[in-house]
């Protein structure tokens, strides 16, 4: 009886462990074939959408490089002003002034010169070609006129052309242009060429001052008694070719005070 139950268990034993490995064999095989397949689809979708971006960005810095070539073409023409006519050989000629008289940077030059024997003319000649030409009204032929130089009164960045346009016992006479767009205009007061004379005689002193831009002043004194005159200054504003007096001052001054008075004080204008 014994031997027999034994026999039983052992073939119990056998049949059990035989049951049992095959299971682990089939869960493993199916396991390697699901993981395979989900790899290869997300390599090939990242490829491909990297791609397309890098080919839109190239094309906008085509466009931009065609219009910095157009904005080069437009600096190219440059305005200047008519060259007047070369003078005629032997013409009285006074040269020697300048000043920026177009507001470019660059020292323009101022002459005047005989235009006929009761006629003269004052000449711009600008530093990149070109010039101005204007009458002086004065035309006087004893006194010539003379070039002084340029100096800005109103304050815009061009000169104002100086010169002499007559003068008297002991004064050279001031006369004033305006130089806008290629033309010279007489800068006149209350309609008439201004006129301002500078020097003194015995009993008059008379100058001219630049004291800050955009004003021109005329100064002035006369003479009371020993070592006392009476005087003062009158205030222009320029605009365009205008000058307008604005209100003046009066003071007394001693005979030093007053002679100091009778100068061009404009800059580094000085007369000829
Ligand atoms: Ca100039
Ligand atoms: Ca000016």
């Amino acid at each position: 009886m014994r031997g027999l139950v034994s026999m039983v268990l052992a073939a119990l034993l056998i049949g059990a462990c035989g049951g049992d490995a095959e299971p682990t064999t089939t869960s493993s095989a199916a396991a390697a074939t699901t993981s395979q397949p989900p790899a290869t689809t997300t390599t090939v979708a990242t490829t491909t959408t990297t791609q397309a971006p890098a080919t839109t960005t190239t094309q906008p810095v085509e466009t931009t490089t065609t219009t910095t070539s157009t904005t080069t073409t437009t600096t190219v023409p440059p305005s200047v002003c008519p060259l007047p006519a070369a003078l005629p050989d032997g013409t009285l000629t006074f040269a020697g002034g300048s000043g920026d008289f177009d507001g470019d940077g660059n020292e323009d030059a101022l002459l005047t010169y005989q235009a006929s024997p009761d006629m003269w003319r004052v000449r711009i000649v600008f530093a990149d070609g070109g010039g101005a030409d204007a009458a002086i009204v004065e035309g006087m032929d004893f006194s010539p006129p003379q070039p002084i130089g340029g100096h800005d009164v109103d304050g815009d960045g061009a000169d104002e052309a100086f010169l002499t346009v007559g003068s008297g016992a002991s004064t050279a006479e001031i006369g004033l242009f305006d130089i806008a767009t290629c033309v010279a205009s007489r800068i006149t007061t209350g309609g008439v060429p201004a006129i301002f004379p500078v020097g003194a005689s015995v009993g008059a002193v008379s100058g001219l001052s630049c004291p800050e831009a955009g004003s021109i002043h005329r100064n002035f004194a006369q003479f009371v008694s020993e070592d006392n005159y009476e005087g003062g200054f009158e205030p222009y504003t320029l605009a365009g070719a205008v000058l307008t007096p604005g209100f003046g001052d009066g003071a007394g001054f001693t005979a030093d005070e007053a002679f100091a008075l009778a100068v061009l004080d404009c800059g580094s204008l000085a007369l000829p």
